[in-house]
């Protein structure tokens, strides 16, 4: 059985131009060394009040190279519980920033990484055992406003959910359309300001609204029916909006009421092919989230991100309050692959659904595509289709669809989203 050797911190930069850090876990047999594993820890920029704490990157890589080693060392890089424990008590606060979240989480999938380099195994597999698996479907930004963008459009995320399609490589096909048909447009009108943090086009537009008509005709221009081939999915990212009880939509110099966002977003919901609506309300506005969940949760997915930041507690807390139906799945939120996948199953045995996220700091790395195939979540969020970081993901997605084969489960898309 393969043990950790050795650990080491390493300051890198992320998508973002800004510092970060990456994890190498060593493992072998004695002081051999026979297999490693890296992972680089994400950001984001709008992050939820609840988050695990990172800490500056040159901290994160002393903690990594002092006290995350010690503390590993010797430790069977297979028992992924063992190794996240060992953290957790090791950091001994309740926001993990002793050690920082950014350390500790790219220390945990970084021995998860170790663990299946060191067995000849892709990732996805060490996390599905014998159990068969499928391709998550993609939410893919198209617009990208709110904390990405400088707030250009107030939402954060204007994304697409291809809902008719038969594969993940068919559903990135038709994201390729759409997203090129969007560029077009938005060219043509010259509202084009540029790209946001995760790849989706900065739109000069005049309400948010316009967003979705848009977005509608890209759908239509790029010959596939809105709503039937693909759906919306929206990120409100409420929490940013949210100052002196008020939804501040600036873009349109006006502040709505909970009662008033609410009235907006269900008159959106009748007018457009939407299925997803992530934090639309504030992290701290139980009361309309759980209003919302009432009226929409039976046609659209609810989803909760800085409402639930990962973290089983605050998620079993929605469960008990009927507050979403669904709960986004950060690693870096909460800290550990471990506590990451209790949250998970803490959804799955409440009937809620699951979308495994990136940030909008990212890198080159793809750990979360192999958490969500081999955990079986069935949906994958990484933003838009240009930049890397965000196509190594779905480039990673491809790669282990065409290594499934036959053996993959169906494509949940037609399944989770029927028309
Ligand atoms: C989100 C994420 C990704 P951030 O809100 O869902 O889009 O953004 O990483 O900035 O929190
Ligand atoms: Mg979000």
């Amino acid at each position: 059985m393969a043990k950790i050797i050795d650990v080491k911190g390493r300051r890198v930069w992320d998508s973002r131009g800004r510092a970060t850090v990456e994890a190498e876990v060593i493992v072998g047999r004695g002081t051999t060394p026979l297999a490693s594993g890296r992972a680089i820890a994400p950001s984001g920029a709008s992050t939820g009040s609840g988050e695990a704490k990172s800490i500056d990157a040159a901290k994160a890589v002393q903690s990594l190279n002092g006290r995350i080693r010690d503390a590993l060392r010797a430790l069977p890089v297979s028992d992924q519980e063992t190794i996240d424990r060992r953290l957790i008590e090791l950091d001994g606060t309740p926001d993990k920033g002793r050690l920082g979240a950014n350390a500790m989480v790219a220390a945990s999938l970084a021995c998860a990484q170790a663990d299946a380099a060191s067995r000849k195994i892709p990732l996805w597999k060490k996390f599905a055992g014998e159990r068969r698996v499928a391709l998550p479907v993609p939410q893919i930004q198209i617009f990208g406003g709110g904390a990405h963008a400088r707030g250009r459009v107030d939402l954060q995320d204007f994304m697409i959910v291809c809902i008719g399609a038969g594969s993940f490589a068919e559903a990135l096909d038709w994201t390729a359309q759409v997203y090129a048909a969007a560029g077009a447009r938005l060219a043509k009108r010259n509202a084009l300001a540029g790209v946001a943090d995760e790849g989706g086009y900065w739109p000069v537009f005049k309400s948010n609204e316009e967003a979705l008509t848009e977005l509608v005709g890209a759908i239509s221009d790029a010959r596939l029916e809105p709503g039937v081939d693909v759906a919306i999915a929206l990120d409100v990212a409420a929490t940013q909006l949210y100052r002196g009880g008020s939804y501040h939509l600036d873009l349109e110099n006006r502040a709505l009421s909970a009662g008033q966002l609410h009235a907006m977003l269900m008159r959106w919901i009748e007018r457009y092919p939407i299925v997803s609506i992530e934090d639309p309300f504030a992290e701290t506005d139980a009361a309309a989230m759980q209003a919302f969940t009432r009226d929409a949760g039976q046609k659209i997915q609810v989803v909760g991100d800085d409402f639930f930041v990962t973290q089983v507690e605050k998620l079993k807390i929605g469960i008990n309050s009927g507050a979403c139906n669904c709960v986004l799945l950060k690693p870096n939120q909460v800290g550990t692959v471990t506590e990451t996948l209790q949250c998970w199953e803490a959804a799955r045995a409440a009937g809620y659904r699951a979308i495994v996220s990136a940030r909008s700091g990212e890198s080159e790395d793809t750990s979360i595509v192999h958490l969500a195939v081999g955990w079986g979540v069935p949906q994958l969020k990484v933003g838009s289709f240009s930049r890397s970081e965000r196509m190594a993901k779905w480039n990673e997605g491809l790669r282990i669809e065409e290594a499934l084969g036959a053996k993959a489960l169906p494509f949940p898309a037609r399944k989770l989203f029927k028309p």
